[in-house]
């Protein structure tokens, strides 16, 4: 393969990366001062919900993105009020006219409605709202926020909006309250339950998306960072393997570069990385080497052997099935253990691109 081929080949396994994670799309809606912003603030990256972040889609639903962030917000204002059937109404028209988009990434995957703990009063505006979701196809999350002490309150939620996929309570900020002159804190909680019960209900297609919108603060997003990172690398190790199914030269190792390059992508965004095809460039040849000149050399497969107890030896022949899966699986968890452990190290900041690509190429000891 010559060097402007193997680049092409790079670009577009990056590309595809990018692209085929896609955006996932929540809607969240309750009444105005339940903590709607600030539960999507804790859950995902970048401070998504900011104040002042959102488009006005109707006069009562906003969308916030942010580019580079594959998570789109439906908020709702205004459930409290008596003409609350409007905005009910509102989300009814755009999830239809979403769910008719040929483009999957416009359909609306999953709903939070949120409701005040402190109330303690479920209403109409919510069952009709959790009714329209459910006759729409849409899975309900019901989030009970600014949780202190149940007393009950999630069973009788049960009971009112049946069709709810999972109740969950929520404290998305820390709390102190005074008893008898002492002072209480209150610490966060269920945001963790909130993360996992939202990745049961959307589709394994969606799975990057959302690991990559994860805050990683919290521990299940580790945790769904990881798994979904371990996905992309068995793909990547079983379409490796079946490329070296005819062994393949030492000198052509680079057909396994683009599965690589890929792979690298995708676990990139999995763990948070901004999805845009030319940071995802930079990550990947820096981290390879010095561009597609290097690549298509042996360094790369060398600096792989070297980290595989015993392949090293091969060094000369043919590069075979297993050792093609093998350099593939010891690349990606190369990877993994590196942002692994910057993520456990530097809890919710975003990537230090610069970092991580220096480890993992101490990693693979190119020289
Ligand atoms: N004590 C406490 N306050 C919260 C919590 N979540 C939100 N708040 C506060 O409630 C107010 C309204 O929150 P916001 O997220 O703007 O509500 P929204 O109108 O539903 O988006 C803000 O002052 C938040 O700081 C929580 O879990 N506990
Ligand atoms: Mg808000």
């Amino acid at each position: 393969m010559s060097t402007p081929e193997i680049q092409k080949q790079i670009d577009d396994a990056i590309k595809d990366a990018v692209k085929g994670s896609g955006k996932v799309n929540v809607i969240v809606a309750g009444k105005t001062g339940v903590g709607k912003s600030t539960l999507i603030n804790s859950v995902f990256r970048g401070e998504l919900a900011k104040t002042g972040s959102g488009q006005p889609v109707t006069q009562r639903i906003e969308e916030i993105s942010k580019e580079g962030h594959p998570i789109v917000i439906i908020d709702s204002k205004g459930l409290e009020l008596k003409d609350y059937e409007k905005i009910i109404s509102e989300l009814r028209d755009e999830i239809t006219e979403r769910s008719q988009h040929h483009d999957e990434n416009k359909h609306i995957h999953v709903a939070w409605i949120c409701i005040h703990e402190d109330g303690r009063r479920i209403e109409e505006a919510e069952q009709h709202l959790c009714e329209m979701l459910k006759e729409k196809g849409i899975p309900v999350i019901v989030a009970i926020t600014k949780s202190r002490s149940d007393n009950g309150f999630r069973e009788q939620v049960r009971a009112a909006l049946p069709s709810a996929k999972a109740v969950v309570s929520v404290r998305a900020i820390p709390e102190q309250i005074e008893d008898d002159g002492e002072v209480i804190t209150l610490k966060e909680k269920g945001i963790n339950e909130l993360i996992t019960e939202t990745a049961k209900l959307l589709p394994d297609a969606k799975q990057r998306a959302y690991a990559n919108a994860l805050n990683s603060r919290h521990t299940a997003s580790t945790k769904l960072k990881i798994e979904q990172a371990e996905r992309e690398v068995n793909i990547a190790a079983t379409a490796a393997a079946a490329a070296g199914a005819t062994p393949i030269p030492f000198a052509d190792a680079a057909l396994l570069v683009p599965i690589q390059v890929g792979m690298l992508a995708k676990i990139g965004i999995t763990f948070g990385m901004e999805t845009s095809t030319t940071a995802l460039t930079t990550l990947v040849t820096s981290a390879l080497g010095a561009g597609a000149a290097t690549l298509a050399g042996r360094t790369v497969v060398t600096g792989i052997l070297k980290m595989i107890p015993g392949v090293g030896t091969l060094a000369g022949g043919a590069i075979a099935a297993t050792t093609a899966a093998a350099l593939t699986k010891g690349l990606g968890a190369a990877y993994i253990s590196i942002l692994t452990s910057f993520i456990e190290k530097n809890p919710g900041k975003p990537l230090d691109m610069d970092l991580i690509t220096s480890e993992l190429k101490n990693k693979l000891s190119f020289s």
